[in-house]
């Protein structure tokens, strides 16, 4: 690794000297060399005190500097690695640069790249400075007019953000566009794209009556896979409009989905690009839970328009005003599809599969960090997912309706300004009138609470004595009280009837240890602790399986039941995983526990996929969190273990199931239709737990009559890890039918990279050799490596460490290539501390190999924190 590269920190910012009133940029498209010429009409900031001026800028050659119209002499200004520095300009200026980059050479993916043969620009958070020179921060904002010049044969499309001002086609085979900004923008937003794409087009009509044109590009063939995602579109857009009435502020509103991307999408301004894998789904090549993400990446991207967009970050370190936000809004939208319980669901399961882990790892930091090195590995569950908690008790602080109307007060109060979160905050005590000094502490400090409950009960009176406490974090110590909204309800253990009215109360925790007093029950309640996850915190209160067998059965918060149930599970998981370790077998499932499932399947909750989700055993993260540290092979054990066992205990429940919940009518995406086949999923998935050859041939039947990608995963999913006739017949039928699908082949691809078998490392190795595949692509690697790492623990954590070796060596080549890819991935290797022995040591030797090895600062700063 190289020399320690250069740390950020919060506290360091200054305010730009100049602002930039107009910038003109001209691209002169070849995919091997572009050219790019930079207009920029400059004013020296009233309170600046230096008329030097920094322009980021990185892998570029500069051709020609002129200020003001003159070439700059060669003692005017330093080209450095990394920007240029420009001496004593005037306080009034117009700079002239002409530059040039080579997108098809440019693998890292951020910058103006070629994904395929479309060239495309990601430029969050610091791409643009491989563009041309600029300050590449997000405090800069301007209105960008962009002419686009390219060979018409290769590119007939060129699009920019903003709207077209003017085409042009030339005798020599090129053509021209232009578009202009309508409102100022910093340059993380800044997009264009050249290539030969099919589009589908549709308007949507605002409130007022006004017309936005909107597009979806891809590539030829594609084109018939954008339905679902035009149709997430407009309903955003009107959902923005009922619930916060914010129309869209843009003529044209365009959609590029591209192949290799870093990420899932990007919101720049009037144009966002998207991975192909949040825009194309059809029934036939994307599962319901590929609907689903597509319409929320879509939702999310609309959602920045304003947070984000209009309103954007002073600097990256404020990256959660826009991302915690937007998350909390898109979460609000999903919520309001249908099932708001199963929507909650899934929110909570990222939190503590992903972001608790987090906050207890190497890389933990807190929502608003301090200090960084490469801004791109600050895109996390806890700046995204955290953040989004974050708002969302605020809301049930403030409530709906008051919360909703600060953000609209937030928005007109900084519209058009680049802020911080101390700004969000302070508008939302000026426009609640609520009081949120202690509540900053959550923006400041990583590490998930954990909160204590011991309960007593008297004479009709509960007690409660609650205590939090934070554990210690990288260079945080010592932990605050938060201040911390619980959600609590109780309910007649016999009857199951609320036991106190109003139902529900929130009540806000904001020392180290209180005493809770509630009275007037005829008997000891079942508590309904934390209801719908109301704060980001564990919770430890011990008690009986009876309990929460109540709660699971009656307590009125579809949440509140599944996360009994979870608990129930998890007191068996525990124990099991502890026999294993200690090789014992683990003892039967309990009775309560058996009785609970039993009921739920025979009579399934109206809302079929949270009865799905109540029969769900917890991740293995889940259970790897709760019997810290970890011992992977463990969990995966038990898990299965259990599976099989209630497989078999519940058969003929789950064979009803399976008859009644079998596909019956042709592919919907409804809350109805989705809930429908996840319950019938689920099913199929304890029913062949053990592989039974009755229940295998019953999955390669479904595999054959399914119509749509969600069954047939289903499917494959229960044939999986069994190895025979119908597992072979049903993969080669999909690898041939869906050969010429690459998204379709990533599924193919992560199910032979999580299989179970002794050979897995050769499989993966054997699938990133193969000539056809771009064995750089992020969305491939993503498959391979990760439905490897993830979804193949016992082969991953293979004692004999090739899984561990493989992974690194990839981790390396990969790096070279594409820096974020890299940093990903060793993301997965990084909390090697929370591992137990020999896994911890074993991942922490590739994580030293790494180490002494060149790697970018990407990789750098996440191997360094991961070895601190
Ligand atoms: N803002 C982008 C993410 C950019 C990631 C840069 N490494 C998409 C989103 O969060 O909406
Ligand atoms: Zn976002």
């Amino acid at each position: 690794m190289s020399e320690q590269s250069v740390r950020k920190y919060r506290k360091d910012y200054r305010a730009p000297d100049f602002s930039f009133e107009a910038v003109d940029l001209s691209f002169d498209i070849d995919a091997t060399e572009t050219t790019v010429r930079a207009y920029y009409d400059l004013s020296q900031a009233a309170d600046s005190e230096s008329n030097d001026l920094w322009l980021d800028g990185r892998h570029m050659a500069l051709d020609s500097l002129a200020i003001d119209g003159q070439t700059a002499s060669t003692d005017s200004y330093s080209v450095h690695d990394d920007g240029l520095r420009l001496f004593g300009l005037p306080a009034r200026c117009r700079l002239e640069l002409v530059t040039r980059i080579a997108p098809n050479a440019n693998t890292a993916l951020e910058g103006l790249y070629q994904s395929d043969s479309i060239l495309c620009t990601q430029c969050e958070a610091t791409g643009f400075s491989r563009i041309t020179y600029f300050p590449d921060r997000p405090d800069v904002m301007t209105c960008f007019t962009t002419r686009i010049t390219a060979d018409q044969s290769v590119y007939p499309v060129l699009l920019a953000g903003g709207n077209r001002a003017d085409y042009r086609q030339q005798d020599d085979g090129r053509h021209t566009a232009v578009f202009t900004d309508p409102w100022p923008k910093p340059c993380y937003l800044f997009a264009l794209v050249a290539g030969d794409l099919a589009a589908i087009n549709d308007t949507y009509r605002t409130e007022s009556g006004r017309d936005v044109e909107l597009a979806f590009y891809t590539e030829h063939g594609s084109e018939d896979q954008c339905e679902h995602a035009m149709a997430s579109l407009k309903q955003a857009m009107a959902w923005d409009e009922a619930t916060y009435g914010l129309a869209c502020d843009l003529d044209r509103y365009s959609v590029v989905a591209v192949d290799s991307f870093n990420m899932g999408a990007m919101e720049n301004k009037g144009l966002n690009v998207f991975n192909t894998a949040c825009v194309l789904a059809r029934a036939d090549t994307a599962t319901d839970a590929d609907f689903a993400r597509v319409r929320d990446v879509i939702a999310h991207e609309y959602f920045h328009n304003y947070t984000g967009n209009r309103v954007t970050c002073r600097d990256w370190f404020q990256l959660s005003l826009k991302e915690g936000l937007t998350v909390f809004r898109e979460h609000q939208f999903s919520a309001d599809q249908g099932s708001p319980g199963v929507a909650r669901i899934q929110q909570v399961r990222t939190i503590r599969d992903l972001q608790f882990p987090e906050d207890d790892g190497p890389r933990a930091h807190p929502v608003r960090p301090d200090s960084y090195v490469e801004m791109n590995n600050f895109y996390t569950v806890t700046v995204y997912e955290k953040g989004a908690e974050l708002i969302r008790m605020m809301e049930s602080i403030a409530g709906r309706d008051a919360f909703n109307q600060a953000v609209r007060f937030y928005l007109d109060k900084y519209d058009g300004q680049a802020v911080t979160i101390e700004d969000f905050v302070v508008a939302m005590e000026e426009a609640t009138g609520i009081e949120l000094a202690q509540f900053r502490e959550w923006y400041a400090y990583a590490g998930t609470p954990t909160i204590t409950v011991t309960p007593s009960y008297a004479d009709g009176g509960l007690t409660l004595e609650v205590e939090q406490s934070t554990p210690a974090t990288p260079e945080q110590p010592d932990k605050p009280a938060f201040d911390i909204p619980v959600e609590l309800a109780f309910f007649e253990t016999d009857t199951g009837a609320a036991a106190q009215t109003p139902t529900s109360q929130v009540r806000r925790l904001t020392t180290a240890v209180e005493t809770w007093h509630f009275d007037g029950f005829n008997e000891q309640p079942a508590v309904s602790f934390l209801r719908g996850m109301s704060a980001p915190v564990r919770v430890d209160y011990p008690r009986g399986e009876a309990e929460l067998a109540r709660l699971a059965s009656v307590d009125s918060d579809p949440v509140s039941r599944w996360d009994a149930l979870q608990t129930l599970f998890l007191h068996q998981l525990c124990a099991d995983v502890d026999a294993l370790r200690n090789d014992r077998t683990p003892e039967a499932p309990s009775a309560v526990l058996i009785d609970t499932l039993a009921a739920i399947l025979d009579a399934p909750p109206a809302d079929y996929a949270l009865a799905a989700e109540m029969l769900t055993l917890p991740s293995s993260a889940r259970i790897g969190d709760a019997t810290a540290p970890i011992d992977p092979v463990a969990v995966a054990d038990a898990r299965r273990r259990l599976k099989i066992d209630l497989g078999q205990r519940l058969k003929t429940r789950l064979d009803t199931i399976l008859a009644e919940f079998a596909a019956v009518q042709a592919y919907v995406f409804t809350t109805e239709a989705v809930g429908h086949r996840r319950l019938f999923a689920t099913a199929l998935d304890y029913r062949a737990a053990d592989g039974n050859s009755a229940a295998l041939d019953y999955a390669l039947s479904v595999y054959d009559m399914a119509d749509n990608q969600t069954d047939r995963m289903a499917a494959l999913a229960a044939l999986n890890d069994h190895p025979g006739s119908q597992r072979e017949q049903a993969l080669a039928d999909f690898a041939e039918r869906f050969a010429d699908y690459p998204l379709v082949m990533d599924k193919y691809r992560s199910l032979q990279a999580g299989a179970r078998r002794d050979d897995s490392v050769e499989v993966v190795q054997a699938m990133l050799a193969d000539s056809e595949l771009d064995n750089t692509n992020p969305n491939r690697i993503r498959a391979v490596l990760g439905g490897f790492a993830r979804g193949n623990p016992e082969a991953f954590h293979r004692a004999d460490s090739r899984g561990y070796v493989l992974f690194r060596e990839e981790i390396q080549r990969l790096d070279a290539v594409n820096p974020q890819l890299g940093a990903a991935l060793a993301g997965i290797l990084a909390p090697w501390c929370r591992y137990a022995e020999p896994y911890a040591s074993r991942m922490r030797d590739q994580l030293g190999i790494i180490a002494d090895s060149p790697v970018s600062d990407n990789t750098a700063e996440i191997v360094r924190a991961a070895l601190a």
